[in-house]
Parts: C-alpha cells; sequence; structure tokens
C-alpha cells in the first residue's frame, strides 16, 4: 500500500472512531471464583490494524517501601519508564528479561528512562533487595487495561471491529495465547468477556527482619 492511501484509510478510521466508539469490560477471576487483581487484559484488532500514538509514551515504576508499585505496569510498546526510587535507602533495578535486558546503576532519586521497545514481559529484580520483584507488561497494542481489585478492566475508546482479546498474569499456570477470544464490538456500546485463570502459588523471596538491614544501603 503506498504511502498516501494508508494516510487516507488512517483518518478515515479515526473518524470512523470519533464517532462511535465501543468498550469491553473484562472480568478476570480465579479457580475459586475470586477476583484477580494485576491482569493485563489487551485487545488487538483482528484484522491487524494497530493505530499508535504519534508521540512515545511516558509511564513511571515507582520503589517504595523496598517494594515495586505498582507490582505490574501495563504500558504501549515504545514507552519511556522511570524508575523512581522513593526510599532513603539506594536500589539497583535490572532485568534478563529477552524483552529489555537492562541494569541501572545503584541509585537514589530519579535514574534516566527505560525505553521498552519489544512487546513482551519484563520481569524487575533489584540487586540489593532480592524479595524485590515486578513486572513491566509491553503491548504491542494500545488497547489495553490492567485489573482492579475487582477483577474488572475497561477497554475504551475501541474502534468498532473484531478484536483478538487475551489476559496475562504474573502467576498463570497456562499460557498468555490459552486465553485468546475473539470479541466482536462492530456495534458502539459495552461488551462484557469473562475469563477464569488457574493461578501458580506466588513466589516469594523472605524480606529481611525490619530495620534489620545488613547492607550500607
Ligand atoms: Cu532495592
Amino acid at each position: 500500500m503506498r504511502a498516501h492511501s494508508l494516510l487516507a484509510l488512517l483518518v478515515v478510521s479515526a473518524s470512523l472512531a470519533h464517532a462511535q466508539n465501543a468498550q469491553i469490560s473484562a472480568r478476570v477471576t480465579d479457580a475459586q471464583g475470586m477476583p484477580v487483581a494485576d491482569a493485563v487484559v489487551v485487545a488487538v484488532p483482528s484484522d491487524g490494524k494497530l493505530r499508535l500514538p504519534a508521540r512515545a509514551l511516558q509511564d513511571v515504576v515507582d520503589q517504595v517501601d523496598k517494594e515495586f508499585v505498582p507490582k505490574v505496569q501495563a504500558v504501549l510498546i515504545g514507552t519511556a519508564v522511570t524508575f523512581p526510587n522513593r526510599d532513603s535507602v539506594r536500589h539497583q533495578v535490572y532485568s534478563f528479561s529477552p524483552a529489555r535486558r537492562f541494569d541501572l546503576p545503584l541509585y537514589s532519586g530519579v535514574p534516566q528512562a527505560v525505553t521498552f521497545d519489544k512487546p513482551g514481559v519484563v520481569i524487575l529484580g533489584c540487586n540489593i533487595h532480592d524479595w524485590m520483584v515486578g513486572y513491566v507488561y509491553v503491548s504491542e497494542s494500545p488497547y489495553f487495561a490492567k485489573t482492579d481489585a475487582q477483577g474488572k478492566a475497561v477497554l475504551l475508546d475501541l474502534p468498532p471491529r473484531a478484536y483478538v482479546v487475551r489476559v496475562w498474569h504474573p502467576q498463570q499456570s497456562g499460557t498468555e495465547e490459552d486465553t485468546r477470544k475473539t470479541v466482536d464490538v462492530s456495534r458502539a456500546g459495552r461488551t462484557e468477556v469473562a475469563w477464569t485463570l488457574t493461578l501458580k502459588p506466588e513466589v516469594r523471596v523472605r524480606r529481611a527482619p525490619a530495620g534489620g538491614s545488613h547492607h550500607g544501603y
């Protein structure tokens, strides 16, 4: 497709989306029927046409009381994420994940941003505090949301069409691909979709006793 016709298509689809948009309301529960928070719900248009924002986005994962906040951060591909340290001790945040390997030097305050330019899951750790685990979920689609404490997430402003919708959670026992559902939101309005995930127990590294830091950090 030539560049100018692609542009015309984008303009047409943008104006249609403006005229009438659709929503997907997702609900995620576990095998016991309890709500699952921190699940990322991603919708990809079935025709593969993704409209990404012209400008790269920015987001934040804080370190508060020696934990990542939020524990799961969902971002669009291309987003620059900063990792501000709100603690009085220093952190050294890294990831070995193939989607984005990085290693920030030991720091206080706000280090340089890390850009996430490949879709996938990036597991965060801290070289100083072994129990610190966080996740940056990098979505290839601009249509994503994270479930709240009630296990609910709403994807807003969807151009009306069919989507393949999937769910990711750090403890899910199956694969993200197994959760794929085709959801047709050709008509404006809200469509409800529910998933039941089987979750593995959370692997927790014991924290050092409060106030008992053996490090000089
Ligand atoms: Cu740390």
